[in-house]
């Protein structure tokens, strides 16, 4: 499969028509084993981060929240914050993002949420139809440039993601994200969705306002991928007014310097 190296005037105006754009394997196969490895070792506890929000599914199904690693099991849901790791950082950084980040955003950039979202075999969940609205979030912007990366094959047995192409350009539907049952006919109609099967290593560029919803894994492999929105690095949260982690410009975090996070930063969920 190709990789874009350069994104250009004609990715942006397909980018902006149907609200997501292909980028192709931005992942090595070198590089896509080293994050699946980070990634586990990570859930297992074999790499640790005090200020690192996880949310895992108990046996009954249900989950639960943590800051840090309390329990060692790849069933884990979603892991934030993972900006403080250099691997993970070293590819939020890459040149293709930071050019996509550059054009939309502009020099200083940072990152809403950098998350790992897991349908682990047997206890996954699924997603309802929403958009990702920033004031919905609780931020003073609304970004919409996000990169979604497959990091095992996502396929409709393994609950890849379902999108309504150039639904981005209904703008915001419902601040609060989701959409309302009885307005899915109208938005989603079932004619107009497609199925986002997509390699492993495969990144996905999604419009914030695309609407999306993914479904379950019924097969005995982990669906696992990584979601990073960028967003204008003067953002800040509407109710204590805190910013975000910078990813690119003055005073950005670095792969060799990257140490943690502040306890401050974790201790609400804002996405
Ligand atoms: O990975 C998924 O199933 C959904 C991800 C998602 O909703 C997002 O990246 O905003």
């Amino acid at each position: 499969m190709y990789t874009l190296d350069a994104f250009d005037d004609t990715h942006h105006e397909q980018f902006m028509d149907q609200g997501y754009l292909r980028l192709g394997k931005v992942l090595s196969a070198g590089e896509l084993s080293a994050i699946q490895q980070r990634i586990d070792d990570i859930m297992l506890g074999h790499v640790k981060y005090e200020h690192m929000r996880m949310q895992l599914f108990e046996t009954d199904g249900t989950t639960r929240q943590t800051i840090g690693n309390e329990v060692a099991t790849l069933a884990y849901r979603r892991i934030d914050d993972l900006e403080q790791d250099p691997l993970f950082l070293t590819y939020i950084q890459h040149p293709l993002f930071r050019q996509i980040a550059q054009r939309y955003i502009g020099e200083q950039v940072s990152v809403f949420r950098s998350m790992f979202m897991n349908k682990p075999p047997e206890v996954s969940q699924p997603l309802p139809w929403h958009q990702d609205v920033g004031v919905g979030w609780g931020i003073d912007t609304n970004p919409i440039v996000t990169v979604w990366t497959a990091f095992d094959e996502a396929t409709i047995a393994t609950g890849c993601m379902q999108i309504v192409p150039s639904s981005n350009q209904y703008g915001i539907i419902n601040k609060n994200h989701y959409l309302p049952e009885e307005t899915q006919d109208h938005y989603a109609p079932v004619e107009k969705v497609i199925e986002l099967e997509a390699e492993a290593g495969e990144a996905i560029l999604l419009h914030n306002f695309l609407l999306h919803r993914s479904g379950t894994n019924s097969t005995t492999s982990p669906r696992r991928a990584f979601s990073v929105t960028y967003m204008d690095a003067s953002t800040r949260t509407l109710d204590t007014g805190q910013s975000f982690p910078i990813i690119f410009g003055e005073m950005a975090l670095a792969p060799a310097t990257v140490n943690g996070k502040p306890a401050a930063l974790v201790k609400k969920l804002y996405g």
